[in-house]
C-alpha cells in the first residue's frame, strides 16, 4: 500500500496495490473519498461546494460527531457546543499508518491500510475547551481492505471528571438515484422521526423507500444486523456496525437542500442518503480512565 500527505499538508491519501483508495483531510479527519473496484468506484457523496479549508465541517464525505449529535440539548454540559459538536470542526493530527502486505503475489485481497488520527484536549481552540472543559482524548482509525472501508472511533477520559458523550459517523453514501434507492435492515426497530415532530414509530417495511426530507433515528438495532443499501434491488453497500446501536437516515430532499449555501448540485440529494452509524439515542458515560469504542465497516459491492 502507498500512503501519500499532500503537498499542502491538508489530507492523507493511501492506496491499495489493487486501486482501491482513502482520502482523508486532517480538517474534522473527515474522509473526503473512498474509491472502491480497483479505484473506479467512488462511494462517498461530496458536495461540489464543500468548504474543504478548515472554515466550516465539510458537507460529505463521513464527518465525525462527537461529543454531542444534533443540536445539544440545553441542560447537559454540552449545551454550549455547536450542533454536532467540535471533532468535525477541529484539525486532528496525523499519528501514523500501518500496512500489512499480502503474502505472495496475486493475493492482492489481503492487503490493508490503516492510518490513524488523533484529537485531544490540547488541539480544541479556546472557545471549544471552555464550552466544555473536559480532558479526553479521542484516537481514529480509517481502515481500507478491498471493497470495504472500516472507521473505529476510541474516545478517552484522560481526566478525572466523568464525562457523557456520543459518538457518530455522518457517512454519506453515493447513489444513482434516490428515486431507485432502498434501505433494508430496519424492519421493526423504533425510530425517531425528526421530520414528524420526533414522534416514535416502528418501521414496518422491510425496504425503507425515501420520497421526501428524511431524519429518522433508528435505535438499539441488533448488533450483527447490517442495513444495506440497494439501488434497483441490488445490494450497493453492506453497513455494519461494532458497538454501534444507532443508525440515522438522512436525506435533506429539495427545499433543505437548497437551503443549505454547502450543498451543491441543488439536485445533489438525488444522488446521496446517509447512513450514520453511532451511539446517539443515550450518552456513553465515561469516569476518569475509561475509553468507548465504537466502529462502522462498509463494504461496497460491486
Ligand atoms: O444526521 C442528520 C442531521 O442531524 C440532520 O438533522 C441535519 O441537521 C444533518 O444532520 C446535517 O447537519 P449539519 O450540521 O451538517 O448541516
Amino acid at each position: 500500500p502507498q500512503v501519500d500527505i499532500s503537498s499542502d499538508n491538508s489530507s492523507v491519501t493511501a492506496t491499495l496495490p489493487s486501486g482501491d483508495s482513502v482520502t482523508v483531510l486532517l480538517f474534522g479527519a473527515t474522509v473526503t473519498s473512498w474509491k472502491s473496484a480497483g479505484g473506479k468506484k467512488e462511494n462517498l457523496w461530496l458536495s461540489e461546494k464543500a468548504i474543504l479549508d478548515g472554515s466550516k465541517p465539510v458537507r460529505g464525505g463521513i464527518p465525525l460527531v462527537f461529543p454531542v449529535f444534533g443540536p445539544p440539548p440545553s441542560d447537559h454540559a454540552t449545551s454550549s457546543l455547536p450542533q454536532h459538536g467540535f471533532a468535525r470542526n477541529s484539525r486532528w493530527e496525523f499519528l501514523g499508518k500501518s500496512t500489512s502486505e499480502s503474502a505472495g503475489k496475486g493475493s492482492a485481497g489481503d492487503d490493508s491500510v490503516t492510518l490513524d488520527f488523533g484529537l485531544g484536549s490540547s488541539n480544541l481552540s479556546d472557545s471549544a475547551k471552555q464550552a466544555w472543559p473536559f480532558n479526553f482524548g479521542l484516537v481514529y482509525s480509517v481502515t481500507l481492505v478491498k471493497d470495504v472501508l472500516t472507521t473505529n472511533m476510541t474516545v478517552r477520559n484522560e481526566g478525572t471528571k466523568p464525562f457523557e458523550c456520543q459518538v457518530l459517523f455522518h457517512s454519506y453514501l453515493k447513489v444513482d438515484d434516490i428515486a431507485n434507492t432502498t434501505v433494508s435492515g430496519l424492519d421493526s426497530i423504533e425510530y425517531v422521526d425528526k421530520v414528524n415532530g420526533a414522534s416514535t414509530q416502528t418501521e414496518t417495511n422491510k425496504a425503507v423507500t425515501l420520497t421526501g426530507e428524511t431524519d429518522r433515528v433508528y435505535k438499539a438495532l441488533k448488533p450483527e444486523a447490517k442495513v444495506v443499501v440497494k439501488e434497483n434491488g441490488k445490494p450497493l453497500y453492506e453497513v455494519g456496525r461494532d458497538n454501534l446501536d444507532d443508525v440515522v437516515v438522512w436525506n435533506p430532499w429539495a427545499e433543505k437542500a437548497g437551503g443549505m449555501g454547502d450543498f451543491a448540485p441543488k439536485d445533489g440529494y438525488k444522488q446521496m442518503i446517509c447512513i450514520e452509524s453511532g451511539a446517539v439515542s443515550g450518552w456513553q458515560k465515561l469516569d476518569g480512565g475509561d475509553s468507548f469504542e465504537g466502529a462502522q465497516i462498509i463494504k461496497s459491492v460491486l
